[in-house]
C-alpha cells in the first residue's frame, strides 16, 4: 500500500506563483517518469507547461508512444479516460482535479442509452441488424464500450464524415450521441436531409418520436450539446461581417448547424488552429470555439498582421476544464514526485476491452 498522499487543502491556499514554481520544482525532480498533456482549451496558466499538446485523441496517441509511467491530462475526464484505455498497462492516467468532466459527456447516460437501444428495437426489431451506434469522443467510456459490443464505433470532430460513411456501409441508420450539431452537421454536408435527422430525447418515451418518424430517420440525434459552443449565433457572425467584409468566419462543428452554415470553414481544434496558422498576413478571423484556445491563437498570430477574434460577446470557457488550476497541478505533481498516486483515471478492464473495440474501429478507417 502506497503512504498517504498530500493533501490538497496545503495547495488550496496557495498564490498563483508560489503554485507556479512548485510545479516547476516538482517536474524537475520527476524528470521524464511523467509527462504533462494540455488540451487546446486548457487555461494560460496551465498550457505553458505542457510537453505536448492537442486534441483530446492526438494527445492520447502521444502520450501513450512515450514511456512516461504517468500520464498527467490537463483536460477532462473522458479525455483522460481515452489515455487510460490506449496507453500501455504500465502506464498510469491521472487527472489533476476529478471534478473536471464534461457537461456534454454527461448528458448521455449508458443508462438512458440502453433503454434507448431497447426501445428503438421495439420499433424497428433487432437493433444490432439496423442501426450502428456512433458516439463522439466526447463521451464516458462505457458508451464507447456500449458501441465496441454493438457494431458501432468512435468519432471525433476530425473524422465524423468518415466515420458515419463506415457507419452507414454497413447498417440502414445510425444513432449519434451525445452531440446532435456535430451529427447534424456531418449528416447535413452527406446530403442527408434535416427531416431525416430527428432530435431522441432521452428524457421521453420512445425519444419523443413517433414511430413513423423514427422508420423514416436515417440519423438518430442524441439530445445533447455543448454549453460553450451553444453561445454562438449566426448574429454574432452578421454583425462582425459588416465590419470586416473580407474577414472570414471558421466554427467547430459542435455549433448550431446556423452558425455552421453561415460559416466559411468548419472544423475540429486542430483544423482551426492548422487552417488560420497556414493563412496569408494580415487576413482577419472570426472563430466560434472555446476562448482559452481563440485568446492564444490570437497572440500567436499578431506578429503576422492577423486578427483573430472570439465569436460570442460573453465570456466562455469550458468551465469544466478550467478547474484544473496551476493549485490542482502542482498538488498532483508534488504527490507524484513522491511516489504518490492522486486522482488516477482506471477504466475497469472489460469496459476498457470493449471501448478499445470501438476506437480501434475508428482507427482503422480514419
Ligand atoms: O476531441 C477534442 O479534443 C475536442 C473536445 C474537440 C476538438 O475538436 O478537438
Ligand atoms: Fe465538453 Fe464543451 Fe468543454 Fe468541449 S468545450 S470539453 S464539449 S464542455
Amino acid at each position: 500500500m502506497q503512504a498517504a498522499t498530500i493533501s490538497f487543502d496545503r495547495f488550496n491556499v496557495l498564490a498563483d506563483d508560489e503554485a507556479q514554481a512548485r510545479i516547476r520544482a516538482a517536474r524537475a525532480r520527476l524528470g521524464d517518469k511523467a509527462v504533462l498533456l494540455c488540451h487546446h482549451y486548457q487555461r494560460a496558466d496551465v498550457y505553458q507547461h505542457a510537453d505536448l499538446t492537442g486534441d483530446s485523441l492526438k494527445l492520447a496517441r502521444l502520450a501513450s508512444q512515450t514511456d512516461a509511467q504517468y500520464i498527467v491530462f490537463c483536460g477532462v475526464h473522458f479525455m483522460a479516460e481515452v489515455a487510460d484505455i490506449l496507453s500501455k498497462p504500465s502506464q498510469i492516467a491521472i487527472l489533476p482535479d476529478l471534478a473536471a468532466g464534461c457537461s456534454m459527456a454527461d448528458m448521455a447516460s449508458l443508462a438512458k442509452v440502453e433503454r434507448c437501444w431497447r426501445e428503438l428495437g421495439e420499433v424497428l426489431g433487432a437493433p444490432d441488424e439496423r442501426i450502428t451506434p456512433v458516439t463522439y469522443i466526447n463521451s464516458a467510456a462505457d458508451l464507447k464500450a456500449f458501441c465496441g459490443e454493438h457494431g458501432g464505433i468512435v468519432c471525433t470532430s476530425t473524422n465524423a464524415p468518415t466515420i458515419l460513411d463506415w457507419a452507414f456501409s454497413r447498417r440502414e441508420k445510425v444513432l449519434f450521441f451525445p452531440d446532435q450539431h456535430l451529427g447534424r452537421w456531418t449528416g447535413f454536408k452527406k446530403g442527408i436531409p434535416l427531416e431525416q435527422m430527428v432530435v431522441w430525447d432521452p428524457d421521453l418515451e420512445y425519444g419523443g418520436l413517433t414511430p413513423e418518424q423514427i422508420h423514416n430517420a436515417k440519423i438518430l440525434l442524441w439530445k445533447g450539446h455543448c454549453s460553450v459552443h451553444q453561445m454562438f449565433q449566426p448574429g454574432h457572425i452578421e454583425r462582425w461581417r459588416k465590419q470586416h467584409p473580407d474577414g472570414f468566419v471558421i466554427s467547430h462543428p459542435e455549433s448550431s448547424l446556423e452558425v455552421c452554415r453561415n460559416s466559411d470553414y468548419v472544423g475540429s481544434t486542430e483544423y482551426i488552429i492548422n487552417t488560420i496558422s497556414a493563412a496569408a498576413a494580415n487576413t482577419h478571423w472570426l472563430v466560434g470555439t472555446e476562448l482559452n484556445l481563440v485568446s492564444r491563437l490570437a497572440g500567436e498570430m499578431k506578429p503576422q498582421g492577423k486578427t483573430v477574434e472570439f465569436m460570442a460577446p460573453t465570456v466562455c470557457m469550458c468551465s469544466t476544464m478550467q478547474r484544473i488550476d496551476p493549485q490542482h497541478l502542482a498538488w498532483t505533481l508534488e504527490n507524484l514526485a513522491e511516489g504518490k498516486v492522486v486522482n488516477q483515471i482506471r477504466v475497469p478492464a472489460h469496459e476498457a476491452e470493449l471501448a478499445r473495440i470501438a476506437l480501434d474501429r475508428m482507427l482503422a478507417v480514419s
